[in-house]
């Protein structure tokens, strides 16, 4: 299983983080981002909604992630996509740059990678909306989808509690181990447009572990640790930071010049409208 690393463990010594990351393929460290930053991204989120659409008869008696929550379902429904163009404009924001290079997240990453990382361009806010199954990514591997260095980190930050009811994720530990598993269109119990792991190699993970976390704890995983997105069965929408980070002093990732080979299988399967369209 993915260990818990206490703040006061990694300082005593830091050598279990990479430890970790190296045979269980990632860790969680609770408390990660101080609770204002978590606030500062769900008021970003339901000023963003408001921009776009009507959403002030938000209830003030409500926590800030379900104001967040009823403002992105509010112009979802007033617009078609609405949800989509909010997560692409939070993923631009000055704001998740700051995140991004927050302290807190830095050094955990340069312990496990090396001084010298860069961040996948996107930074985002996932946004899972009740009970829709198209856009959850299912059995995958982060690697299969962003290419870059097979050590690349995914760090993943809910902004409100996540576990099995609003879709936390389930793990594949130490899988990591074994490099990239086939991904195709494959049926798991809602169609998703992701391309996934064949459900015959997912039965062979064994044990999984299912993700429980706090807002502003931090789980960190490595790009090749198979895992799964799960509905969320809440009435509220399931807000994580997913930030990506790549190690420019790996080795081929630095003798290919940085450069990210075309991932086309992978970006067309994320932009299918339906499984029996062309793309
Ligand atoms: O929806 C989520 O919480 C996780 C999605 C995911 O696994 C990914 O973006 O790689």
């Amino acid at each position: 299983m993915l260990p818990i690393l206490t703040h006061e463990a990694i300082a005593s010594d830091s050598s279990c983080l990479r430890q970790a990351y190296a045979e269980q393929g990632g860790f969680i460290i609770p408390q990660l981002l101080p609770v204002a930053e978590i606030d500062q991204v769900l008021q970003t989120i339901t000023e963003t909604a408001g921009l776009l659409g009507d959403c002030s008869a938000t209830d003030a008696s409500l926590s800030l992630a379900q104001q967040a929550s009823r403002c992105v379902q509010a112009v979802h429904a007033q617009r078609e996509g609405g949800q989509g163009l909010i997560y692409e404009a939070i993923s631009q924001t000055p704001l998740m740059h700051h995140i991004a290079s927050h302290s807190a997240i830095m050094n955990v990453v340069r312990s496990i990678l090396s001084s010298h990382v860069v961040l996948h361009q996107r930074l985002l806010v996932l946004m899972s909306l009740p009970e829709d199954g198209w856009h959850l990514g299912r059995w995958h591997q982060d690697y299969y989808y962003n290419g870059g260095p097979e050590t690349t980190c995914t760090v993943y930050i809910p902004l409100q509690k996540v576990n099995q009811r609003n879709g936390g994720l389930l793990l594949a530990p130490g899988r990591h181990r074994e490099g990239m598993f086939d991904h195709d269109v494959r049926q798991y119990d809602v169609p998703t447009k992701w391309n996934t792991i064949d459900p015959e190699i997912v039965a062979t993970f064994d044990p999984l572990q299912q993700i429980e976390l706090e807002a502003g704890d931090g789980l960190f995983f490595h790009s090749m640790l198979p895992h799964a997105a799960q509905m969320n069965h809440t009435p509220d929408v399931r807000f994580v930071i997913n930030l990506r980070y790549r190690d420019l002093l790996d080795k081929s990732y630095r003798e290919a010049g940085w450069k990210i080979p075309e991932l086309t299988a992978a970006r067309q399967a994320l932009a299918r409208k339906s499984l029996t369209s062309a793309t």
